[in-house]
Parts: structure tokens; C-alpha cells; sequence
């Protein structure tokens, strides 16, 4: 699986890494990971991502590699652009304009589940819990030891990734590469605060307002919030940074109601723009329906950035959950017959 790779990286020596927009745990902790592998091996590195780097991840770049995509600056020197915790172009917005340079050499390495991967080399593992897991195979692979900045990459994905040790992808092989992550170094409780009790009062104002007008659906089973602008000027937030503020902490908390099985927020980018995000429980399977919005992720986490409003938006995901939560439902009380 990885020998591909293995090859392209010893002919290659500068190397850019990328993940999705709005990079997350996984995203930002795998490149970490891959980064400090290609310093081991005396390769020249960038990271560059059509996002900012959400502050609370900021302590991974113990190199300094990372940057905000720039259009004005020059990407050239690059012969490899490694893409993680992704397979569509799309996904990394703006850098995908710059696949289109016939030398650029193009991997990508995912854990989503892909049809048609838009990059020339993939590695895709649908069963891995998070992209640094599979790096960690990759370590293996090459014979290289982790060293304590690469497990603490990897440890960050799995945590991120698993919904702290949480999900369905919380395998024994997660808690195996964590174990060892451990034993190199990597303080669970440090990283559980750095990673998870970084919220600004602000925030937590935030939180509140959706609380206060969340709409709950077909018996209680879909929790929907909203976030304007409106909201942000009230709590003393720039509305401008609305699109990337790290708001995983009000699905998380959402999700622990014990009748509801989804949990949507919906913020308004602008009038004709949402940004939706989803969770589920009881193995209600969202991905399709966020496909179809134009979306993307997992089955019990997805999300979109959806062109049309809020209104519309709102009613697209009630007529497409509607099934779905209705067979949830029936096998529940088939369950507890
Ligand atoms: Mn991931």
C-alpha cells in the first residue's frame, strides 16, 4: 500500500502538505507527523492550507512549516503535493488549481471512503480511525521510530478523530497506537486541555444563544441550531470569522441528549451561504444526504457548505433525514421489544 509513496518520496525532495479546508484535528496532526518524517529524512517541507490554522492546533507546526494559501506567492519549487485526511480536490480550494501543473507529482492519503480519488498516487483505508494512524503504518514501513513531535501529531488525530477515544472507530488498534504515543512522551492530560478546554468566554455566549433557539424535530429525535451574524456582534465575536470558528464543542454537547440521534448547526456565511455541520448517533448514516448538499465526511460526522439560505437549507436536511430517522426509530423499538 504505502511502497508508491515510499518510492516518490525518496525521488522527490521538496515537498508541500495540504488538507481540507478548515483543517481539523487529523488534518493538521498527520501533517505534523508527515512533516517530521520528511525532515528524518532531509527533505524540504511546506505546509499550506486554504485555511488559518485554528490557534488551539498551533503548538503542532514545531517547525514553523505552516502557511495560509496566498494566491500571489509562488508554490513552483514544489514537486510533490501530499494531500491528507482527503481525496477530492475540492476539499483543499484553492491549492486544487495547482494539480493542474503537469510535473507536480499529486498523493493523496485518506481514511474517507472514496469513489474516485482526483489525485495520481492514493492510499485509502476506509477502516483507519484517523489519517495519522495511517502514518504511523507508514513510520513502520519505512523502519523509522516516532519520534515525541510525530506521536504527538498522531496522538492529536486519534483523540480528534475517535471523539476522544468515543466513536465507532475507537478500534484496539487506535488504543495501541496511542499506548505507544504514551510511552514516547505524549501527556494525555496535556493534550486533552490543549486540544478540548480551549473555549473563549465568548464562545461559550455563543453556545448559548444557539441553545436558545434551537429547533428540535420528529419527537425530539433532530436538534437544529442557528448562528448568524447577529449572534457574533452580540457576544463580541468578528461575524467575519464565523465560517471558521471552531464550534465541534456545541454538536459534542448537543449530542449528549439522550432521544436526539442528529445534531445540525447551521451558520449563515452570508445570505446565499451556509455552512453546515452535522453529527449523528445510532449509526444513522448522514454522509449521502450531505453528498448530496455538496458535503462531505463520515457516517456519523459530515458537513457542507451549502449554497442557498438558511431556510432552505433547514428544510432539504428535514425531508432528507425523514426516512432515515424513521427506521431508526422502528429498529430501536424492535430492539427493546
Ligand atoms: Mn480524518
Amino acid at each position: 500500500m504505502w511502497r508508491e509513496v515510499k518510492r516518490i518520496i525518496d525521488q522527490h525532495h521538496h515537498f508541500m502538505l495540504t488538507t481540507h479546508s478548515h483543517p481539523d484535528g487529523d488534518g493538521i496532526g498527520s501533517s505534523c507527523a508527515l512533516t517530521e518524517l520528511l525532515l528524518l529524512k532531509g527533505k524540504s517541507v511546506r505546509f499550506v492550507c486554504d485555511s488559518p490554522m485554528p490557534e488551539k492546533f498551533r503548538f503542532l507546526d514545531y517547525h514553523g512549516c505552516f502557511e495560509q494559501y496566498e494566491p500571489s506567492i509562488s508554490y513552483d519549487e514544489a514537486e510533490v503535493l501530499i494531500v491528507l485526511d482527503a481525496h477530492r480536490r475540492d476539499r483543499i480550494d484553492r491549492l486544487s488549481a495547482l494539480c493542474e501543473r503537469a510535473d507536480l507529482v499529486t498523493v493523496c492519503v485518506d481514511h474517507h471512503k472514496a469513489r474516485a480519488p482526483e489525485f495520481q498516487h492514493t492510499v485509502i483505508d476506509p477502516h483507519a480511525c484517523s489519517v495519522g494512524a495511517m502514518l504511523y503504518t507508514l513510520y513502520k514501513e519505512c523502519g523509522f521510530d516516532l519520534n515525541l513531535r510525530a506521536a504527538t501529531g498522531i496522538y492529536t488525530s486519534i483523540l480528534c478523530d475517535t471523539g476522544r477515544f468515543s466513536y465507532a472507530s475507537t478500534t484496539r488498534k487506535a488504543h495501541k497506537i496511542a499506548d505507544e504515543c504514551i510511552k514516547l512522551g505524549v501527556d494525555p492530560d496535556l493534550m486533552y486541555s490543549r486540544l478540548f478546554e480551549q473555549l473563549s468566554l465568548p464562545q461559550l455566549q455563543l453556545f448559548a444563544l444557539a441553545l436558545k433557539g434551537m429547533g428540535l424535530y420528529y419527537n425530539n429525535s433532530v436538534l437544529i441550531q442557528e448562528l448568524h451574524h447577529e449572534d457574533c456582534k452580540n457576544v463580541g465575536l468578528d461575524p467575519a470569522e464565523l465560517e471558521n470558528l471552531d464550534l465541534d464543542y456545541i454538536l459534542e454537547f448537543d449530542k449528549l441528549v439522550s432521544d436526539v440521534v442528529c445534531v445540525i448547526l447551521l451558520r449563515e456565511i452570508d445570505p446565499l451561504t451556509v455552512r453546515v455541520s452535522v453529527r449523528s448517533k445510532a449509526d444513522l448514516n448522514i454522509k449521502p444526504l450531505l453528498q448530496e448538499l455538496g458535503g462531505g465526511g463520515h457516517r456519523c460526522a459530515a458537513g457542507a457548505l451549502f449554497h442557498g439560505t438558511v431556510a432552505s437549507v433547514k428544510d432539504k436536511l428535514l425531508e432528507g433525514l425523514a426516512p432515515q430517522i424513521e427506521a431508526v426509530h422502528c429498529s430501536s423499538s424492535q430492539h427493546s421489544r
